[in-house]
């Protein structure tokens, strides 16, 4: 049942190995299967930045994200549900999980300003003035065509004071509420609770328990990898873990670095998203197995060697890095697409390499051998 190809009638999640607290598993909806644990490619503004959708598939990715704050300004939601939704514009026809749009409105918009019933704010693309609620980001999800939509959160960055990790928390757990009565019963579809409550732990537990009373089909923990270090982002993973039901999915929102996902995986996440391969794409970053290699760099200029002669990537196997070197100082588009490319195809090598190693209870030499090929720098 782990075929992505595959389909069923309802959402459905099933554990079929555990390691330690890592899980392998799948979730099936209408649109396909997501093996687990999962990296979601961001497709924002409903595109991959320089992949082809059909890439992104052939590199193994089951799912892609894109943003409710991003396609509401542009092309906005009615327009994109006469053109048939998100699935049909942009050609993925497999499953698409929605950001709710809290968390972009506060780090991109102006004038930004929260109260009870939602957030107001102006665009940044042309500083039209625009409200969202909790049911206006369900009613959005809905005509974009989501099959995993968030529920409206508000995100605090830290370091931030508890009194306002507090506030946060109990304002997204009551929009949760509403989310949920917003999206009610959608057999195929699914509607996620977000996890908040800052780096104080028992705030953490507060809000995994109150979503988990809502019986939602998948629980997020948002709020992390926002400023704090790694150590405290793992140990709010172990506190909030604990809390929520093992029969659903659990996603890491915006995380992380290919140790970031180990870690995570290693303590029980099962999702996860990052513009951090695409966008280190385009800025001339490739993450190989022998760690992140900066092609802007002038050693690079006359190394005729590939990214990893070994990768099933043609990105990573058929091109110098003096030619990679030379397109990314050039500001060539094909140095963006090939580290793209290369960064992805890392990315979901790395998941399909800790689902087979929880699969033959072997994750933590996995993520031994990941990290010492890393240090074996070979350069
Ligand atoms: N909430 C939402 N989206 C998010 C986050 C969050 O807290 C984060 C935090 N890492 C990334 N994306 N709705």
């Amino acid at each position: 049942m782990t075929d992505p190809r595959s389909t069923s009638p309802d959402f459905r999640f099933a554990v079929h190995a555990r390691d330690g607290q890592a899980r392998t598993g799948a979730i099936s909806m209408p649109r396909g299967t997501i093996r687990t644990p999962a990296f979601m490619p961001v497709g924002t503004a409903a595109t991959v930045k320089a992949m082809y959708p059909q890439q992104v598939r052939e590199l193994g990715a089951d799912v892609v994200l894109g943003n409710t704050y991003h396609l509401m300004l542009r092309p906005g939601p009615e327009r994109m549900a006469r053109l048939g939704g998100l699935h049909e514009f942009m050609r993925w026809d497999g499953p698409i999980l929605t950001d709710s749009g809290g968390f972009q409105v506060m780090s991109l918009s102006a004038l930004r300003k929260i109260d009870e019933d939602g957030v107001t704010f102006r665009s940044h693309v042309d500083g039209s003035a625009h409200r969202m609620s909790p049911e206006r980001s369900i009613e959005i999800q809905g005509l974009l065509g989501s099959d995993i939509q968030m529920q409206l959160d508000e995100c605090v960055r830290l370091p931030a004071d508890h009194a306002a990790i507090g506030k946060a928390m109990h304002l997204s757990l009551r929009w949760a509420e509403r989310c949920r009565v917003a999206f009610g019963e959608q057999p195929g579809k699914a509607l996620f609770g977000i996890v908040q409550g800052g780096d104080v732990p028992e705030l953490r537990v507060e809000s995994a328990r109150a979503l988990t009373d809502l019986g939602l089909k998948g629980y997020a923990i948002g709020g992390l990898a926002v400023g704090e270090p790694q150590a405290v982002m793992l140990a709010m993973i172990e506190t909030v873990e604990p809390h929520l039901p093992t029969d659903k999915p659990r996603y890491l929102m915006g995380v992380g670095t290919p140790d970031d996902l180990m870690q995570s995986v290693t303590r029980g996440i099962d999702m996860f998203d990052c513009v951090m391969p695409t966008r280190a794409g385009r800025h001339g970053l490739a993450y190989t197995r022998h760690g992140r290699i900066n092609l802007r760099n002038a050693r690079h200029a006359e190394d005729a060697r590939p990214l990893d002669e070994a990768s099933d990537c043609p990105a990573a196997r058929d091109y110098s890095r003096a030619y990679l070197h030379h397109l990314v100082r050039s500001d060539e588009i094909l140095g963006m697409m090939l580290l793209t490319w290369n960064n992805l195809a890392y990315y979901q090598a790395l998941m399909a390499g800790m689902r087979a190693a929880i699969a033959e209870g072997r994750l933590a030499d996995f993520v031994a051998g990941t990290k010492e090929g890393w240090a074996r720098a070979e350069a």
